[in-house]
């Protein structure tokens, strides 16, 4: 497939942007009937330019007028080369440098300057205006990029600029694909018999018809219809194409410029963003906290505040880790430029780096913010995943989450998981699940606490229910909380007995007078086998006074001495083993019993022979037919 290269015009309104798109390709970009009437550029245009085997040109024409910056934001968010055009007539105006400067803090690496109307200036006049030019592009992406001078009107010029543009287009290396997928939306419109249609520059990744996808940050999920790249249907689109997508199962009215379409579950959409902000050398005044901006990322604007993180004031020229706090949820990644306007006038003040999109709530603490935002900035990869993995603390991290607050595509997420975890800076729980040490150390060393308080306030317990320790030990996940309690085991730190658990060292310790009540009582169950004695009247005998809810009695149960059948009534584990025997053996001679069998058998009382009938069904040995018992499977 022909490679595609998105070009952004740039420039002062009625400088010649929109002629020299409709004299470069044949394609009018002012379409809306305002345009047409006022002979300005409103909102963003698009033409492309196809000379194969050449890449493919897609152009982005927008307005220059002060008032409309807003669509021109939206519209150089995804290009590859800016095409800074500039009327020979009137030189350098203020738009230019805006424009300039916008370019520049989104970092597009490339472009031209074309020097349009020569047809209308001196050859003199031009030299003046080529000087300007040249101071004006010193020290910025477009100092020593060509320079070219055309006529719309007599087509001079247009095919050495044809010519410029195409190795130029050449040079811009491929996008690439191991890439979330993002269409940042610049256009939202309803085509008879398809429904919803938006447009945008596919900035990473691909989408294919029929990928599940959402547009974020509402989350409305859709599924991809169809797509096109300059006009012609295509099955998959590529990062660094202008694509048109037809959405199914999403109302024209649930979508507008500055949503971002996705693959669902993916994209964060969040309302506090971190990173750097660079203030401009021509600002002009300083910004401080809680000043409200123009947020610009992708093709959104939202209003923020500004949280300088580590300094009172930012002068312009300077540059100073902060924090917005945004009026709408955003939806970007780690390493997307911003552009910050001021609020009011509206000009362009700045702007900087995302480095963190769901960043830690840290309440005055802007030092540790400032070094997790240090590491973030400077960090290696490897440096900035497992500074994730460690924020996200004792849940753990799945790799699809972190995936949508991370720099890095799955293929290259994968790997650096993997290399961390074989250096042990990272823990894995689960399939791409993970956790970090110093989490894993916390939860640890809270759940042994936990633990040990507990045999402290219940010497006579074996132990604690797991669920109990996983909500003493602060709530961690389940499956992070299993994991651990595996590895304690393991370690032999820990011992479990069914669903209890104890510190592996803990015993029961009964004093010489405890163990005298539980032996009396134990043997009172013994010998009264098949007709026990009441829990108080057991206690009673053996000197002291309680029913079962006695720490010794529920000694006995919990250490399987003495079995509940029902209230208040419990047997001798023995007892019941040797009931069980007669039992089975009564029936394997009779094949059915009714409780008189029973009473005859072991000599007791309706009142005991009913509960037990019931508890050998319980445990399955027998099965009830009408009012007689037959063993179960027989
Ligand atoms: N003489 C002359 N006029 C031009 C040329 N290019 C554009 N214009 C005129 O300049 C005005 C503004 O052009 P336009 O393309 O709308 O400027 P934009 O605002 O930068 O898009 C229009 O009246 C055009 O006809 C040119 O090369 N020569
Ligand atoms: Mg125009």
């Amino acid at each position: 497939m022909a490679k595609h290269v998105v070009v952004g015009t740039a420039g002062h309104i009625d400088h010649g942007k929109t002629s020299l798109v409709k004299a470069l390709t044949g394609i009018d970009t002012d379409r809306l009937p305002e345009e047409k009437a006022r002979g300005i550029t409103i909102d963003l245009g698009f033409a492309f330019l196809e000379d194969p085997p050449g890449p493919v040109i897609e152009i982005v024409d927008v307005p220059g007028h002060e008032r409309f910056v807003k669509n021109m934001l939206a519209g150089v968010g995804g290009i590859d080369l800016a095409m800074l055009v500039v009327a020979a007539d009137e030189g350098v105006m203020p738009q230019t440098r805006e424009h300039l400067a916008i370019c520049s803090l989104l970092h597009i690496k490339r472009g031209l300057v074309v020097l349009t109307k020569t047809d209308l200036v001196e050859r003199d006049w031009l030299e003046l205006v080529k000087d300007d030019v040249t101071a004006l592009v010193r020290g910025t992406f477009l100092e020593g990029a060509p320079r070219l001078a055309v006529s719309a009107k007599t087509g001079e010029g247009l095919s050495e600029l044809r010519a410029a543009l195409r190795t130029l287009a050449e040079t811009v290396a491929a996008r690439g694909l191991d890439q979330l997928p993002r269409l940042p939306i610049d256009r939202v419109f309803t085509v008879r018999g398809f429904g919803t249609v938006v447009t945008g520059t596919l900035t990473a990744g691909r989408l294919a018809v029929d990928d599940r996808v959402q547009v974020y940050p509402k989350g409305v999920e859709a599924k991809i219809r169809g797509l096109q790249t300059h006009g012609h249907p295509v099955p998959e689109a590529l990062a660094g194409q202008r694509t048109a997508i037809n959405l199914q199962g999403v109302e024209r009215a649930a979508v507008e410029r500055g949503d971002v379409v996705g693959l669902a579950g993916t994209l964060v959409a969040s309302s506090l963003v971190d990173g750097t902000l660079e203030l401009l050398a021509d600002a002009p005044r300083p910004v401080r906290s809680r000043t409200r901006v123009r947020f610009h990322v992708g093709t959104s604007e939202i209003m923020a505040r500004v949280l300088l993180l580590d300094t009172a004031e930012l002068e312009p020229g300077q540059t100073a880790a902060a924090r917005f706090r945004l009026e709408a949820p955003l939806v970007a990644l780690p390493g997307d430029r911003f552009v910050v306007r001021s609020y009011s006038p509206i000009v362009t003040i700045g702007g900087g780096t995302i480095l963190d999109v769901d960043p830690p709530r840290f309440k005055r603490k802007a030092p540790a913010l400032v070094a997790h935002l240090a590491l973030l900035q400077t960090g290696s990869p490897e440096v900035i995943v497992e500074e994730h993995v460690r924020h996200v603390g004792a849940s753990g991290a799945r790799l699809a989450t972190l995936l949508g607050r991370v720099p890095f595509g799955p293929e290259k997420l994968r790997g650096l998981l993997e290399r961390l975890v074989a250096q042990g800076r990272v823990l894995v729980v689960d399939r791409e699940w993970y956790l970090h040490p110093e989490s894993s150390a916390r939860l640890r060393a809270l759940a042994l606490a936990a633990m040990e308080a507990y045999h402290r306030a219940n010497p006579l317990k074996p132990g604690m229910s797991r669920e109990e320790l996983r909500v003493r030990a602060g709530g961690a996940d389940e499956r992070v909380f299993a994991t651990l309690l595996t590895a304690l085991e393991t370690e032999g730190v820990v011992a479990s007995d069914r669903d209890k658990v104890r510190r592996a060292s803990h015993q029961v310790r009964l004093t010489p007078e405890q163990e005298r009540v539980v032996d009396r009582i134990e043997q009172e169950f013994l010998q009264a086998a098949a007709s026990p004695p009441s829990p108080e009247e057991a206690l009673g005998r053996a000197g002291v006074s309680g029913g079962d809810e006695h720490e010794l009695f529920k000694f006995l149960v919990e250490g399987r001495k003495l079995v509940r059948v029902k209230e208040s009534l419990y047997f001798h584990a023995a007892a019941l083993d040797t009931i069980q025997n007669k039992v089975v053996a009564l029936l394997r001679e009779r094949k059915e019993i009714g409780p008189g069998d029973i009473k005859d058998l072991l000599g007791i009382s309706r009142k005991y022979a009913i509960p037990l009938l019931e508890h050998l069904d319980a445990r399955r040995v027998t099965v009830r037919t009408g009012e007689k018992r037959v063993l179960r499977g027989a």
